[in-house]
Parts: structure tokens; C-alpha cells; sequence
């Protein structure tokens, strides 16, 4: 059931993708789980793009599909939300250049459900926005997503700026996105990188402890 919905989505059958997904999740599967397959699709989605079997908007319509997904995965994880004593702060963004943020969005909502007060500072985040936020939130945790290669320039130069504004260290830095890996968070400059958003919260759990 899981392979067939990978299916669905890469061949963009929207209505069927939808359908299969809430069975599976109605049916008592693991959201986070779903959620990891679906990111398979993309993958495909990706491939054929690479190779002009699909084109700009059928990538959008892939995130567009992912998107509904995700809003039906969200609503079965259970959210263990306290006001009074959260678990950490995090700042959040997809940094300068990069449009891409449903996996970073998937990271953010999950953050919140273990309790982190997340502060997502949405996509195409400068530097310099990074700084402010930083000062103004004093976070435990910065996170920085990126799904284009040039998204590591973009992570380099972040980090750069927030050492000359005497923030670094004052913050643990965690990077993530399909191609980033423990040796683009080396050459960046990031404490580390998290390959799916549960890790992403296990880092920042163990960084805020
Ligand atoms: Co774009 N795109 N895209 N795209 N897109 C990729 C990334 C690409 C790999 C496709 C390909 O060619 N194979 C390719 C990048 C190639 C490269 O740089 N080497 C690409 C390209 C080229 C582009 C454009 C340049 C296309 C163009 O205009 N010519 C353009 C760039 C726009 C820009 O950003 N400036 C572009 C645009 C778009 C759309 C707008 C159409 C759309 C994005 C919609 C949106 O995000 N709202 C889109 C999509 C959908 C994709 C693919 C198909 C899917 C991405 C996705 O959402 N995956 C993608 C193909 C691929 O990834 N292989 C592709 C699902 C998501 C759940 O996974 O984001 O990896 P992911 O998140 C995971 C983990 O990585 C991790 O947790 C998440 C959940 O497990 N994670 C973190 C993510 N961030 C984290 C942060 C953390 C911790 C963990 O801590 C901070």
C-alpha cells in the first residue's frame, strides 16, 4: 500500500494519492512513516524532471500533493504541547535562495508536537534575518533547510555572518535537506546535519537539554 502511493504521487494521481494516503492513516499507519515514503516520490518526481519527463509545474503539483499529505499526517500526530515548560526554543528557515519548504515545514511542525517553541522564519531567509532572530529569540537551536546545491553557499555564508555578530557561540546549528549530509554541515560551519525530521527534533532535544 505504501509502494502504491509512492506510485501515485510520482505519477501525479492527486485524488487517488489523497485517497490512499487517509486509508493508510485512517487504516493506523505510522504518520512519520507515511510522510518518509512520500519524500521517496519526490525523489522520482525529481528524476524525471532531471531527465524532461516533467517540467516546472508538475514538480509544483508534486509539492502541491505532498502538501495535502502532509496537512493529513500532521493531523494524527500527537502534539504534546505544554506553554509552561516547553523543551527549547528553535529558529527556523530555508535559507537565502531556496524556495523549497515542505520538508522544512514537515521539520518545524514536528519540532512544535515534541514541545519545542519553534519560531519558522519561513524560505529565502537572508542572513542578516537569521542575526535578528537569534538576538531577538535567544534559541537554543538554528536550523537552516536547503534543496539546492547553492543553498550550501547560502548556509556558509549564514554562519559566516552570525560569527562576526559574536552569535555562534550561543547557538547550536543544525542543517538539513535532501542534499545536504554530515560533510556539508562540516564545510559549512553547522554542529550537524539531520537527514528526516525526527532526528532533526532528537538533535535539538539533546541540545537543549
Ligand atoms: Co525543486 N528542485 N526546484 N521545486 N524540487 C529539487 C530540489 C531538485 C533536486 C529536482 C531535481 O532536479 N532532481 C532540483 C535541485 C537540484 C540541485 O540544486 N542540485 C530542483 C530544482 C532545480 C528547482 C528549480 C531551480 C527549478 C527551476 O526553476 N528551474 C526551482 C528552484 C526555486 C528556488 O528554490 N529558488 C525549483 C522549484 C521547485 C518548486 C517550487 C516547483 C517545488 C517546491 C515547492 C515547495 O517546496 N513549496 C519543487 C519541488 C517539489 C522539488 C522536489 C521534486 C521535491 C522537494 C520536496 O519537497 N521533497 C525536489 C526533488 C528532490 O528532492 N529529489 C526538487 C519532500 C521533502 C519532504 O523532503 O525537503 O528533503 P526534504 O525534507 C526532508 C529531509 O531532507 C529533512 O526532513 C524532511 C522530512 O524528512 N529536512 C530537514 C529538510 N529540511 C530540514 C531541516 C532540518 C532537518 C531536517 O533542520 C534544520
Amino acid at each position: 500500500m505504501l509502494d502504491e502511493l509512492v506510485n501515485l504521487i510520482a505519477d501525479l494521481k492527486e485524488k487517488e494519492a489523497v485517497e490512499a494516503a487517509k486509508k493508510l492513516l485512517d487504516d493506523g499507519a505510522d504518520p512519520i512513516r507515511v510522510l518518509e515514503r512520500c519524500r521517496m516520490a519526490t525523489e522520482i518526481v525529481g528524476k524525471r524532471f532531471e531527465e524532461d519527463i516533467y517540467f516546472i509545474p508538475d514538480m509544483l503539483f508534486s509539492g502541491e500533493i505532498l502538501e495535502q499529505i502532509s496537512q493529513l499526517a500532521k493531523a494524527k500526530i500527537h502534539r504534546d504541547v505544554d506553554d509552561e515548560s516547553y523543551a527549547g526554543k528553535v529558529v527556523i528557515g530555508t535559507v537565502e535562495g531556496d524556495l523549497h519548504d515542505i520538508g522544512k515545514n514537515i521539520v518545524a511542525f514536528l519540532l512544535e508536537a515534541n514541545n519545542f517553541k519553534t519560531y519558522d522564519l519561513g524560505v529565502d531567509v537572508s542572513a542578516q534575518k537569521f542575526v535578528d532572530a537569534i538576538r531577538e529569540v535567544q534559541p537554543d537551536v538554528v536550523g537552516m533547510s536547503g534543496l539546492l546545491t547553492i543553498a550550501f553557499g547560502a548556509m556558509s555564508n549564514t554562519i559566516s555572518v552570525i560569527k562576526q555578530a559574536g552569535l555562534r557561540d550561543k547557538v547550536r546549528i543544525m542543517i538539513g535537506g535532501a542534499p545536504t549530509n554530515e560533510d556539508v554541515a562540516r564545510r559549512v560551519g553547522a554542529d550537524a546535519y539531520a537527514k528526516d525530521a525526527q532526528q532533526g527534533v532528537e538533535l535539538a532535544r539533546q541540545w537543549s537539554a
